[in-house]
């Protein structure tokens, strides 16, 4: 009986009600016969997206009128998982639409569900990115971010009997309601064509071939207020006229349209694979694309906005804009920046080095030797042969001023230059093209930022002492803990007698007055066990598995890496079953029963990755099947690890696991999103785990293995041939070399940990080193959890120390200490 009418900013449930059938007969994308929840959810969403709209305009009129200092996020990857309940929870608007949606007979839970993940990222750089634009929102901040729009997402994981299985993720395969494609908004970017010399002397880069970028905004709400940013992502297109109308007719139809084709291949897919030249010069014109849009579009606007205040000087462009580099994949920025601000522009090239180095900010998320890019200059210069020249110029330039400010650093020059002239493969080293061209580099964390500074940057630190900074990463509360646990946030609400830690994480902090309060330390246990057994319904429809929610939920998920030692995990697990095994029936049941789960995805081509998610399965259909042990141990694989299915994992989780070879993991964010969550952490002293510890409080973290400084060292003994391994270790290796899982070959992965020295061989990443210790506190932590309200106790006091965690924090540290923007928010 209720009429559909548009009512875009309805508050009234009955009206709500009304405006999701508007958009169900009005702007409809079904037939219409059904109101299933997959209908809903489309028209709910749009419903949605009608008050995100007003919003949006009203903040992008707002900062066209003001022309404040505005920063643009570059970045390969955003992970911004589902959006309705976020986008519903940020206005504040949960109950109303929950009403409205039971009065059309649907439940708000399950048509959420209907949500495909927007995966547009691989891991803990993509997801950063999109906590940073929650958080960018929320403090009112002009700024935006910069994308590319992947026809698929990172690749959906499947588990067969022959490990991982990889399939294209397809979040438009309908639409997303969460876009808006801006046809007002498109830029022309050009690939390989030559430079030519004008009769002035200035260069202008020429023929080759051009493609469209087409903008597709995301509305980003904040936290209970009007800033709505955007999340601008560019699709690549070919013009008419690139289709040839004439060979089509003649029957020539893939080379009629061969540059749409082409088109369609840099947006097809994030990260394609770069084992063949094809790929890599694929990767590098994504990245150009997305670099090349975004400064067009950067610049345009600073343009538009400049015809108010009349006469700007190109000068003050950074004052107006600040670039943040999500690690080096848009360092092309830098050139292209250069090239606009020279070639169409018409600045010289001292004007635009200042303008493009007071604009540029680069933050580095790795230490790790094959993810710092190299690109080849035969293919730079092919591809990008003004930019190449460019980039000549920068690294001329910077080894001249070596030469002449600091010929101490002479013998230097070859590592710390931009261009790399091994005459096998000459390079160009991004990293080192965003040191020497950006105002600040900042790592994220505070060991990684030591690191950074003692180690990969130490030469340029010499130089630039003030260049380099730390901001530790963080996290959105709002997503990870206030919707993704609302029984805990509402415990937490009552016990602070305020809501205001959602955007004050600090506040947390008076949880610890409570901790040993009996009536706190009840609610708690009931509502981490509401959020157990929501995770184990969960396992047992993804993977058939039944666990018990009554045994400790141990957790490790991220993406698959040797680095992040999910082989120390198993390894573990199968020690654990072997002792099991022996033991009698009584002496089984002295013991604390735990559900090991682990989850990730393998980049298609790492093969020891690979392998790693195949033993865990294997391992599991062991254990998980072996009548004298799975009541006191499961392993359960979780297939296809991705944003929504942490926001079920995390809040039930009880132990997570951190055990990467400390120093190799720049921070971690889900060790943050766990500590949150009132989960203790097992972890090295590494990335944001030193920290966590410091705040959570040694006593409620489970340390164990060897210091980022001890690492080399290490490594040295095992190839001088005195590492002595531990018998359990030994025991564990043996028990899978003896096909005791499956009888698959295990040898080399085992043999990874063999040998003596290595990238990839002889334990590079001390597997072995750490595995007694691991042993050691894994005994601990089966102690610890014995006694119940020491270990709710510990879980409160977990999420009471991990204020500083929020990216509400980080963010406002980049604003204040890097970007120079204030808040501009919307009246
Ligand atoms: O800074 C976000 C995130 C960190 O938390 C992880 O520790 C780090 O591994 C990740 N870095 C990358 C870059 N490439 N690699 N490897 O994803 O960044």
């Amino acid at each position: 009986k209720i009429p559909a009418t548009a009512h875009p900013l309805a508050q009234d449930p009955t009206d709500i009600a009304s405006n999701i059938k508007y958009h169900a007969q009005y702007t409809p994308h079904f037939s219409p016969i059904k109101f299933e929840p997959e209908q809903a959810y489309y028209a709910a969403a749009e419903s949605v997206r009608d008050r995100l709209i007003q919003q949006w305009n009203e903040t992008y009129l707002h900062y066209h009128k003001v022309d404040p200092k505005q920063t643009y996020y570059l970045s390969m990857e955003f992970l911004q998982g589902r959006a309705l309940t976020n986008a519903i929870g940020n206005l504040d608007i949960q109950d109303a639409y929950s009403a409205a949606l039971n009065k059309l007979g649907h439940e708000l839970e399950e048509i959420t569900e209907q949500e495909k993940d927007m995966a547009l990222g691989n891991g803990g750089l993509g997801r950063l990115a999109s906590c940073f634009l929650d958080s960018m929102a929320t403090l009112n901040l002009p700024a935006w971010g910069y994308g590319l729009r992947y026809r698929y997402g990172l690749f959906k994981q499947s588990i067969s009997k022959t490990g991982q299985e990889e399939m294209a993720e397809d979040w438009l395969e309908k639409f997303s309601p969460w876009e808006v494609v801006r046809h007002d908004v498109v830029f022309p970017v050009r690939f390989f064509g030559r430079v030519e010399v004008l009769p002035t002397g200035s260069r202008k880069w020429v023929d080759g071939e051009v493609l469209q970028a087409l903008a597709y905004d995301i509305p980003i709400p904040g936290y209970k207020t009007k800033n709505t940013n955007s999340l601008r992502l560019w699709e690549a297109k070919a013009s008419a006229h690139d289709f040839n109308l004439f060979q089509f007719n003649d029957g020539q139809y893939t080379a009629a349209a061969e540059l749409h084709a082409r088109a369609q291949q840099i947006c097809a897919v994030l990260y394609p694979g770069d084992a063949t030249e094809e790929g890599k010069l694929l990767r590098l014109k994504q990245q150009f694309f997305l670099c090349s849009a975004s400064l067009q579009d950067i610049i345009a606007r600073f343009k538009e906005r400049k015809e108010g205040t009349k006469g700007r000087e190109w000068s003050e462009f950074p004052t107006k804009v600040a670039v943040q580099l999500n690690d080096t994949h848009p360092t092309l920025a830098i050139p292209e920046l250069m090239r606009l601000l020279m070639d169409e522009e018409g600045l010289g090239w001292d004007e635009a080095w200042d303008v493009t180095s007071r604009t540029i900010a680069y933050t580095n998320h790795t230490v790790l030797p094959e993810a710092l890019e190299k690109w080849s200059q035969v293919v730079m210069s092919k591809l990008l042969p003004r930019h190449m020249e460019i980039i000549e110029e920068i690294d001329k330039r910077f080894i001249t001023m070596i030469k002449s400010t600091r010929p101490d650093l002479e013998s230097k020059i070859p590592d710390m230059r931009i261009l790399d002239h091994n005459p096998n493969k000459p390079v160009v080293r991004m990293a080192n093209l965003c040191v020497v061209s950006g105002h600040t580099v900042n790592g994220v964390a505070q060991l990684h930022s030591d690191i950074l500074k003692a180690e990969l940057f130490a030469d340029y630190v010499s130089i630039w002492p003030n260049k380099f900074q730390n901001k530790t990463n963080g996290i959105t509360p709002r997503r990870w803990l206030r919707f993704c646990s609302p029984e805990l946030s509402q415990i937490i609400t009552k016990w602070l007698k305020t809501d205001k830690w959602v955007t004050n994480l600090d506040l947390l902090v008076g949880l610890r007055q409570f901790a040993d309060n009996p009536e706190l330390q009840a609610e708690w246990d009931s509502a981490k066990m509401a959020n157990k057994q929501r995770l184990a319904q969960y396992i047992l429809k993804v993977t058939g598995e039944t666990i018990d929610p009554n045994t400790l939920f141990d957790i490790q998920v991220k993406r698959i890496h040797e680095y992040k030692r999910q082989l120390l995990n198993i390894l573990g697990a199968v020690y654990r079953y072997k002792k099991l095994k022996e033991m009698s029936p009584e002496e089984r049941k002295a013991t604390t029963p735990r559900t090991i789960m682990i989850g990730g995805k393998a980049f298609a081509t790492y093969t020891n990755a690979k392998r790693i998610v195949k033993l865990v399965n294997d391992v599991g259909a062991v254990v998980n099947t072996d009548p004298e042990v799975n009541e006191y141990l499961k392993v359960v694989f979780v297939p296809n690890y991705n944003v929504s299915v942490a926001e079920v994992l995390i809040p039930g989780s009880e132990l997570s696991q951190h055990i990467s070879t400390a120093g190799m993991e720049a921070s971690g964010t889900s060790n943050m999103k766990f500590a949150l969550n009132g989960c203790l952490i097992i972890g090295t002293l590494d990335g944001a785990n030193v920290e966590i510890r410091e705040e959570v409080g040694e006593e409620n973290f489970f340390l164990f293995g060897a210091t980022a400084d001890q690492v080399p060292n290490l490594r040295k003994d095992r190839e001088n041939g005195l590492f002595k391994a531990d018998p359990r270790y030994e025991e564990a290796k043996e028990f899978i070399r003896s096909n005791a899982f499956e009888s698959y070959d295990y040898n080399p992965l085992l043999d990874s940990l063999e040998g003596n020295s290595g990238y990839g061989r002889g334990d590079y990443f001390l597997v072995g080193h750490d595995f007694p210790t691991y042993i050691d506190i894994q005994e601990k932590v089966d102690e610890a959890y014995k006694d119940r309200k020491r270990w709710i106790k510990m879980s409160i006091l977990s999420t009471a120390g991990s204020g500083k965690f929020s990216s509400d924090r980080t963010i406002s540290q980049y604003a204040k200490e890097i970007w120079k923007i204030e808040a501009c928010p919307v009246p």
